[in-house]
């Protein structure tokens, strides 16, 4: 099994009757500003770097975002400001990126989600998460990162039980998501010992960037907060 195969088998998955649905009626209707354009429409696999030390998780793809260019956050206003800051921090090759085909290279990070499918109003149920939480262990297991960045609550509810799930000691009540938050878990079955840490950082989305809930130097800080944790 190699993050490769893994990206294929998801953009395969039926198994969340709305969301496919919903995924596939966006494609046909399409915005009006795209409407030469052929959607995606399917499940969005992971993209960047297969061995990074730094996975960054979102929520799951925008309707006209991903689900339009197949490659998670290309192609929308969150992946712009997401890409401006790792080509910042030194992650990217390239400022900005609007279609899978653009040249993006991305050095150890990789971006995911989650949901794999664009949700109605951006919202997954607790039964797509948990339908959808198989792809996400497995590309915690195949990437094995040392830090995840975990953009908005609803990534952070989600990593925090797929790693419970996968023998990393998550402590109860569940850390709380906060924007700057570092958790560092634990693998006690290993022979090695070893740990994980996660990052909170406010979601890209316009709801928080427009609003300066989340400023371009924030979202840096955190970026580099990984970088130095993943490669000490
Ligand atoms: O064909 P491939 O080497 O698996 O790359 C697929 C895709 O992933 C390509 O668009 C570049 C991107 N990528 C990356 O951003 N960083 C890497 O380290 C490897 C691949
Ligand atoms: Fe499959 Fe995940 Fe899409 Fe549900 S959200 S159909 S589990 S890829």
């Amino acid at each position: 099994p190699t993050v490769d195969a893994l990206d294929a088998l998801v953009t395969t998955c039926r198994a969340c009757p709305r969301l496919v649905a919903w995924r596939e009626q966006v494609a046909a209707e399409k915005r009006a500003a795209f409407r030469d354009e052929t959607y995606w429409g399917r499940p969005v696999p992971g993209f960047g770097d297969p061995g990074a030390g730094v996975l960054v998780v979102g929520l799951a793809p925008a309707a006209h975002g991903a689900n339009r260019t197949g490659r998670m956050f290309t192609g929308d206003r969150s992946g712009d400001f997401l890409f401006a800051a790792l080509h910042r921090t030194g992650f990217a090759s390239q400022p900005g990126s609007t279609t899978s085909d653009d040249g993006m290279v991305l050095t150890g990070v990789r971006l995911t989600a989650p949901v794999r499918c664009a949700p109605p109003a951006n919202r997954p149920t607790p039964a797509e998460r948990h339908a959808c939480g198989p792809f996400l262990a497995r590309e915690l297991d195949l990437v094995d990162p040392a830090v995840v960045v975990i953009l908005g609550g609803f990534g952070w509810q989600a990593t925090l039980a797929t790693l419970a799930e996968r023998g990393w000691q998550v402590p109860r009540p569940r850390p709380v998501f906060g924007h700057g938050a570092e958790v560092v878990l634990r693998r006690v079955d290993d022979a090695e010992p070893r740990t994980i840490t996660l990052l909170g950082c406010f979601h890209v989305s316009q709801q928080n960037t427009f609003t300066g809930r989340l400023t371009p130097e924030m979202l840096d800080d955190v970026l580099v907060r990984a970088r130095e944790l993943a490669a000490p």
